[in-house]
């Protein structure tokens, strides 16, 4: 499926210089997701307005429209890799049009996330970011009927580390300068069945989740985790989200400031780049742990050759 072309547009817009924040639906969520040895201790503060996730000792992932590189500062706030580390080199994935890099950053982490492999469709996954949480609620002019909500202020990647979830309905593929840029897709399903007066806006299904959740400005390169048996692994990053702007009932291009207040309406749709296609291109990068993991299994074919040939 190939995205909408109004998503595709305003995520062109929008991707040119800004990233993303989370805006949550419902009740904040626990920031660790109740679990402080999952996906909590693996998201960093990547160069100041989006966030990265730990793949191996020495890399992390993220996304490339927001901007930085070589120099720029990466910042884990939880966990046992707490700290502030600074990037030293970076391998694009995917050419030139895929909104994904590895870095290699200074420093040694104790722990980090593994790929997801497999199916991505009608999986719930686990989105975190540093982004901004939802602000005021939205309603028709006759206030009878919620349609979503503004995005707190300001922008960027300041704030606590936020998780939600949403379901992944469909894969596409961006536009523009990403338009080799495979993609999860997620909408914002409202608390029941809404069908907005707005144009533009889709109605949104019932389908939501438990924390259904959407992107605003600050979550770009924030991680998607889907749960296999315990362990959640790592499956997209936040790439794009249909954001609009709102004033008096009218519903405008989030580009022009002038339509009124950043919001998200029940029936946007979110997307993260679909990591499972680079899954060898992403951990050929990363010589490190593949060498280690090679010479640990030969030594333990080695223990047993020796136990097993001792003399009785
Ligand atoms: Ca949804």
């Amino acid at each position: 499926m190939k995205i909408n072309p109004s998503f595709v547009l305003f995520s062109c817009v929008v991707l040119s210089g800004q990233a993303f924040g989370l805006v949550r639906h419902y009740d904040p969520y626990e920031t660790s997701n109740g679990d402080p040895t999952g996906p909590f201790q693996w998201f960093a503060r990547f160069n100041g307005n989006a966030a990265a996730i730990a793949i191996g000792p020495n890399h992390i992932l993220t996304t490339r429209h927001q901007g930085g590189g070589v120099g720029s500062t990466v910042v884990f706030p939880n966990g046992p890799n707490a700290g502030t580390y600074t990037v030293n080199s970076q391998t694009l994935i995917g050419g030139a049009n895929t909104d994904l890099r590895v870095l290699t950053i200074s420093g040694t982490l104790s722990t980090y996330a593994s790929l997801y492999t497999g199916s991505t469709s009608g999986k719930t996954a686990l989105i975190g970011g540093f982004g901004p949480t939802r602000g005021s609620t939205f309603y028709t002019n006759s206030s009878s009927q919620l349609i979503g909500y503004s995005v707190s202020t300001p922008s960027g990647n300041s704030y606590s580390l936020l998780f939600g979830q949403n379901r992944i309905d469909a894969l596409g593929t961006s536009g523009g300068t990403w338009n080799t840029t495979p993609l999860l897709l997620a909408d914002f399903d409202g608390p029941e069945s809404v069908s907005s007066p707005y144009t533009g806006i889709a109605p949104a299904a019932t389908d939501k989740v438990d924390y259904e959740a959407a992107l605003a400005e600050g979550d770009s390169g924030g991680g998607w985790f889907i749960n296999v048996s315990g362990t959640w692994k790592l499956a997209g990053l936040s790439h794009a989200s249909s954001l609009v702007r709102i004033n008096g009932g009218v519903v405008g291009d989030y580009s022009n400031p002038a339509n009124g207040t950043p919001a998200f309406l029940f029936g946007g749709q979110i997307a993260a780049v679909d990591l499972t296609p680079f899954y060898s291109e992403i951990t050929s990068s990363i010589p490190e742990p593949t060498c280690l993991g090679v010479i640990m299994i030969g030594g333990i074919f080695l223990t047993r050759r020796r136990y097993q040939s001792r003399p009785q």
